[in-house]
This record gives structure tokens, C-alpha cells and sequence, in this order.
């Protein structure tokens, strides 16, 4: 299926209705499928109950769209189903994403978009800096090329002082931005707010060695009434971007943290997403996770990269396409590709997903054969070339860590 079929690629003027796109697989055919669906998830239950004829008539969700030959339906909620004061981003998900995955009369079904109406936009903020307050912190907005990242490896065991060091050699190799993995925690061998505290010492360095900022997400991943107090001391204790395991809390949590009283961005990893959205046929796809995680005020979003985790190419531009494109008043996000990624990887990806994002890379940079700091610099060497038009092995002749990284991993094109 073509990325036109799966999602609302178009913007749509329909205000009345919160519309969830779902491909359904039913031995009752699509019709009856989306009807089981819609009424599962507004007025019905499995056998009629009194009353329900007056209710129906108000709240009672409306096929909109039946695409027979991809077995898709639209399906439309009364924006009246919903409350975002109480409930939110949880009972949406309820809704569009609840009861109706385990119906018995689905085989399979797969909740593939949402368009939400302007009148919901508007209940949220979205991200704090988004793509262009990231640039103005890094100093891309007028150069543009893609950010550098990396996930500090080994993923877990390094106390605080061994985390900052590895981070100041990628710092020092010149990538703009670092991150805790997503399981590391607060755990003995790296208490958070020391490992805060050690980075920021690197953060400040490296800005009086070199000028430049560099950012560097602390994982602030808790359970939801400590997120908050988390958030409070990685910020007192000098972090410089937040990050959150979004599938694991729930993307509530990263609209409160992007709502909190502070003014860090925020990076949204999203660990756990694939027993959902790996299977074409049932779940949810990303489309849907990457959406609300701009709602809900992620920065930096994992959308996927062409590396070593699965993914459809075609779907993952969709999701940075979304990310990056005018939604009302919410700002752009930028969209990270990450897993697997090295400097022969760069060019393809950029290619692929475009210029506006941030490709981080934690094997591809720290086992680079000279260390991290040249790990570092290989893949910034590498987004340099892509820039400047030049194939990553002509670039390489006059760049040696580029070349001890195509020679390692080869150059993917
Ligand atoms: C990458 C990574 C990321 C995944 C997430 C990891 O490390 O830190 O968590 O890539 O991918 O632990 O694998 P490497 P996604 O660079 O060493 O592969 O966001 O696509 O789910
Ligand atoms: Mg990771």
C-alpha cells in the first residue's frame, strides 16, 4: 500500500469528527468490520440496551470512507466523545486504539492514521523549540545540515564520571547532541542526577574549548507521578535536553513533561513500539505515535532510519514528512533516525529522509577502529559530504576517519 492510501497526507477541513483510518480484515467483509469497530468504540456494545437509540443518534461513530480494494475504513468519532481536561491523550487512545483490537468478529485490524480537527489541535502546546529552536541552539539554522547524535555505549555499566568522558570525546569528535539509552535509568552504577551533573561539566567545556552547544538528553523515563519530580532535578542538576521512553510511560508523559515548568526540549524514544506496529496487518502504525508525540510537545522523535531496525522506507518519510510540515499553531519536530546507523550509512538516509533531522549513531560511532572521538568526527565528515554533493568515498580520500569507517562498515548506497 502506497503511503497515499495509509495515511491523510492532505490536510482536511473536517472539524466535527476525530477520523481514525483502519485496515480491517473481517469474515464479515470491511463494511460490517468498521461497523463492529465504531460501535465498540462510541454508542454500542455486542446486543442492543434501552436507551441507546437517542444516545446513538448524538455520539455514535460514522463510517466516512470504505476503500474496498485496501481494505481500509474511515471511521468518524463526534469530537463530543472526548475530553481533554480529564482523559486526554489516554482516553483518545481508548477510543481509537482500545477494545475494538481484540473484537472477536477482526481477524486482524490496524489503526493505520488519525486526523484530529483544528478545534482539538488547539487543546495542545507541542513542542517548546521544535526543529527551528533546536538549529538556533546548535547553529544550523542558515547551514541546515543534519544534526549528529549519539547513544552513549556500552548501553548500560558506565558510572556517571566514564558516561561524561565518552561524551566528551564525541563532543570533541563533533556531534551536537548526546543521549542516555533508553534503559538507563537511576540505576547503582550511575545515579541520574550524578550523571547529570558530569555532562553538563562536558556540556560547559566543550562550549569554552570550541564555542559550540552541544545537548544531551538525560532520560527522565518514571513512573507517572514521579515523572515530574524526575524532570525537576535532571533540570536543577544542569541537564540540557530530557528524554522519555514515550511507548513504555504512555505519550501522556511527554506532554508532561513538554507542559512542565521548565524550558528544555525534549527527545521521545519510543522502545516497545514494534510489538505493536511491526506486523502490516494488525496494530498501530507509527504514523500514529509520531503524530501525537508532536501533539504532546516531543522536540526530537524517533521515527526510524535505514539501518538495523525494521522499517519501510516510504513510511518512515512519511512520518518525518508529518513531523516537519505546518500543523496549525504546533512547531515542527525533528524527526531522529537512529539504530544501526554508521558514517557509510549517512548519504543513503539523507537521501531517503531528508536534511532536516538528526541521525545518531552509538555502535556506528563508539567501535569506530581509532575511538569515539574520530567515530565522531567520521560521521560528521560524512553528513559534510552529502552537503557538499560529494560522494562519501571521494570525500574520504582527504578525510581519514571517514575512510577508517567505510573501510570497517562500507559504504551503503
Ligand atoms: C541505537 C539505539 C536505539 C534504537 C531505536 C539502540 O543504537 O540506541 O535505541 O535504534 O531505534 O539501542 O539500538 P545503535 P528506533 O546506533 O548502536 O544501533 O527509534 O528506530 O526504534
Ligand atoms: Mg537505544
Amino acid at each position: 500500500m502506497k503511503p497515499e492510501d495509509l495515511f491523510f497526507t492532505k490536510a482536511m477541513d473536517e472539524d466535527e469528527y476525530i477520523i481514525a483510518r483502519y485496515y480491517v480484515e473481517s469474515p464479515l467483509g470491511l463494511k460490517r468490520g468498521a461497523e463492529e469497530i465504531g460501535k465498540e468504540e462510541s454508542t454500542g456494545t455486542w446486543t442492543s440496551v434501552p436507551r441507546e437509540r437517542r444516545i446513538h443518534k448524538l455520539y455514535a461513530a460514522r463510517i466516512i470512507k470504505l476503500d474496498y480494494k485496501n481494505s481500509i475504513s474511515d471511521i468518524g468519532f463526534p469530537i463530543e466523545n472526548f475530553s481533554w481536561d480529564v482523559g486526554g491523550i489516554p482516553q483518545l487512545m481508548s477510543t481509537i486504539a482500545g477494545n475494538l483490537f481484540g473484537l472477536e468478529k477482526l481477524k486482524n485490524v490496524r489503526l493505520l492514521d488519525v486526523h484530529l480537527p483544528k478545534s482539538v489541535v488547539r487543546e495542545f502546546k507541542g513542542p517548546r523549540l521544535g526543529v527551528e529552536g533546536l538549529r538556533k541552539i546548535i547553529g544550523t539554522e542558515i547551514n541546515r545540515r543534519a544534526h549528529v547524535g549519539t547513544i552513549i555505549k556500552p548501553k548500560i555499566g558506565l558510572p556517571p564520571k566514564e558516561q561524561a568522558e565518552v561524551f566528551y570525546e564525541a563532543a570533541s569528535g563533533g556531534i551536537d547532541c548526546g543521549k542516555d539509552d533508553e534503559t538507563l535509568s537511576n540505576q547503582r552504577f550511575s545515579p541520574l542526577l550524578e550523571r547529570a551533573q558530569a555532562i553538563r561539566e562536558v556540556v560547559d567545556k566543550v562550549k569554552s574549548e570550541t564555542g559550540r552547544r552541544v545537548l544531551y538528553a538525560i532520560n527522565v523515563t518514571n513512573r507517572c507521578d514521579k515523572l515530574l519530580e524526575t524532570v525537576d532535578s535532571a533540570a536543577e542538576n544542569g541537564a540540557t535536553l530530557l528524554m522519555i521512553d514515550a511507548v513504555c510511560v504512555g505519550l501522556n508523559g511527554i506532554q508532561a513533561i513538554a507542559e512542565a515548568n521548565n524550558h528544555l526540549p525534549l527527545l521521545v524514544h519510543r522502545a516497545g513500539h514494534a510489538a505493536f506496529d511491526r506486523n502490516p496487518r494488525h496494530g498501530i502504525n507509527n504514523m500514529v505515535i509520531a503524530k501525537l508525540s508532536r501533539l504532546c510537545g516531543g522536540d526530537l522523535i524517533h521515527t526510524g532510519a535505514i539501518g538495523k531496525m525494521h522499517g519501510e522506507v516510504l513510511e518512515i518519510r512519511a512520518y518525518n514528512d508529518f513531523l516537519r510540515r505546518e500543523w496549525f499553531h504546533i512547531r515542527k519536530s525533528m524527526p531522529v533516525a537512529s539504530g544501526g546507523l554508521h558514517p557509510g550509512l549517512v548519504e543513503k538516509n539523507i537521501k531517503l529522509l531528508g536534511s532536516d533531522l538528526q541521525l545518531q549513531a552509538g555502535g556506528g560511532i563508539h567501535s569506530h577502529p581509532k575511538g569515539t572521538r574520530a567515530g565522531a568526527a567520521a560521521m560528521r565528515q560524512a553528513v559534510e559530504a552529502v552537503n557538499h554533493r560529494i560522494p562519501l568515498n571521494e570525500y574520504a580520500k582527504t578525510h581519514s576517519e571517514l575512510k577508517a569507517a567505510l573501510k570497517k562498515w562500507g559504504y551503503v548506497r
